[in-house]
């Protein structure tokens, strides 16, 4: 049976999800909701199908489970992207975390009035510059500088992160990696992959 995925039809916290599953190469029902349409059925059926009335929400056969990070880890472990080591697939998961305390931050500091630009200048100067930018740039070089940030092949936690930057770097006044070159080759060759690269090609 095929996954479904429960989203509005934008990106936000269920884009993530979507990038990972075209990545696996999963053939899933991407489910655009509207707030007076599907997302009030859902709603309607209480805590066993949106267990906090909120999205996104995956469908595997009859099992439901929301939280974007949860989601990201479920789909990575039962697709073989994490290490068995405990500690690894530990890290993985604090990074899948990480990646949600930045989306969370520039959340906050969405769209185009003038109040939001205010924001997104503070979200750049206190957080993006002296924190994400290196904290993440310095994951990978620690990691042996291979292009991921847990082990040598690609987890849920590279996805969540990529997903993460994008956003940011399109959406946010004045965001780009600067002189992290590194973070430049991650964010391309992740890009680059086929299962991303073709999902990118069609998206709006
Ligand atoms: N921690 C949750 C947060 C989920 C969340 O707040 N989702 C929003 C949409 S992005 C939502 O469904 N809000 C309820 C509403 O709009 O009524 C996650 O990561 O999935």
């Amino acid at each position: 049976m095929k996954y479904r995925l429960y989203y509005w039809p934008r990106q936000g916290r269920g884009e993530q999800v979507r990038l990972l599953l075209h990545e696996l190469g999963q053939d899933f029902e991407d489910i655009h909701i509207k707030p007076d349409g599907e997302f009030l059925t859902l709603k309607k059926q209480g805590a066993k199908t949106l267990y906090f009335k909120s999205v996104p929400m995956l469908q595997d056969g009859d099992f439901k489970l929301v939280q974007g990070p949860v989601i990201m880890n479920y789909l990575g472990r039962k697709h073989g992207l994490m290490s068995d080591d405990l500690q690894l697939a530990a890290k993985t998961e604090a990074i899948v975390l990480g990646a949600e305390d930045m989306r969370m931050a520039y959340f906050r500091a969405f769209g185009d009035s003038d109040e939001a630009i205010e924001k997104q200048a503070l979200f750049v100067k206190d957080q993006w510059k002296p924190r994400w930018l290196p904290s993440w740039n310095e994951l990978v070089e620690l990691n042996g500088d291979k292009g991921y940030f847990v082990g040598s092949q690609l987890t849920q936690a590279d996805i969540a992160v990529w997903d993460a930057l994008d956003a940011i770097i399109h959406w946010i006044e004045g965001a780009d990696f600067g002189d992290y070159h590194r973070l430049v080759r991650f964010h391309e060759s992740i890009s680059r992959r086929s299962g991303i690269a073709s999902y990118l090609s069609s998206r709006k």
